[in-house]
């Protein structure tokens, strides 16, 4: 049966703030803002439901920070797959280098990006309720050979990661944000050098 495609513009969030948010109003609570059709966009942020974006917005913070230009959705590999692959395809035509994928459960959303476009992607297993994240992070790394799809950590810590690693790749061929990625690192260690343990009575 052919599955209806329509344009992907609910549930984005962009630099600027979301674009609209269809499922759950907590997950974008800022004021809309319309990412142009034109504007070009540096990093594509999906992740398989409204209910990940507590988690998923840490990529987007480190995205913020660094001054890359990022556009996150709520598309799922599962209940909207035609949306995906028009999202795709539009994030490519827009300049898109990368993109950062979380899910849980059978989380197939990270393998069915990286099986539709050659940009590199990194995915972020969701922690999930009766698994902790375990089902995620393995339905989400256990790729067969062909289609890699690099996976970080469980949870906050791996979608902020997965933005630094997208960070780090874009600062192969760009300068100042290579100074910015050597300042970050620089004042992580000042801060692991400054910190003092609490005495204790
Ligand atoms: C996955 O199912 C999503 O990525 C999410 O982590 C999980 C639960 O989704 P909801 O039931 O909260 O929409 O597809």
């Amino acid at each position: 049966m052919a599955t209806k495609k329509t344009s992907p513009k609910k549930n984005a969030t962009t630099q600027a703030g979301p674009v609209k948010s269809a499922a759950k109003k907590q997950a974008v609570a800022k004021p809309a803002a319309k990412a142009s059709a034109a504007e070009k966009i540096l990093v594509g942020i999906v992740m398989g439901s409204t209910s990940d974006w507590d988690v998923m917005k840490e990529a987007a913070q480190v995205c913020r920070e660094f001054g890359i230009p990022y556009e996150a959705r709520a598309l799922s590999a599962h209940r909207s797959p035609a949306e995906l692959e028009v999202w795709i395809s539009e994030m490519e035509k827009r300049g898109c280098q990368a993109f950062i994928a979380g899910a849980g459960g059978a989380a197939h959303l990270a393998g069915v990006v990286a099986s539709q476009t050659i940009i590199p992607i990194f995915a972020v297993p969701m922690p999930s309720k009766y698994m902790k994240g375990l089902d995620s992070l393995l339905a989400t790394v256990q790729m067969p050979r062909g289609i890699p799809v690099p996976t970080l950590a469980i949870g906050e810590a791996g979608a902020a990661n997965a933005a630094l690693a997208v960070v780090a790749m874009l600062a192969l061929h760009d300068t100042d944000l290579r100074k910015k990625l050597e300042e970050f690192r620089s004042r992580q260690s000042e801060k692991v050098r400054e910190a003092s343990l609490l005495e204790f009575a």
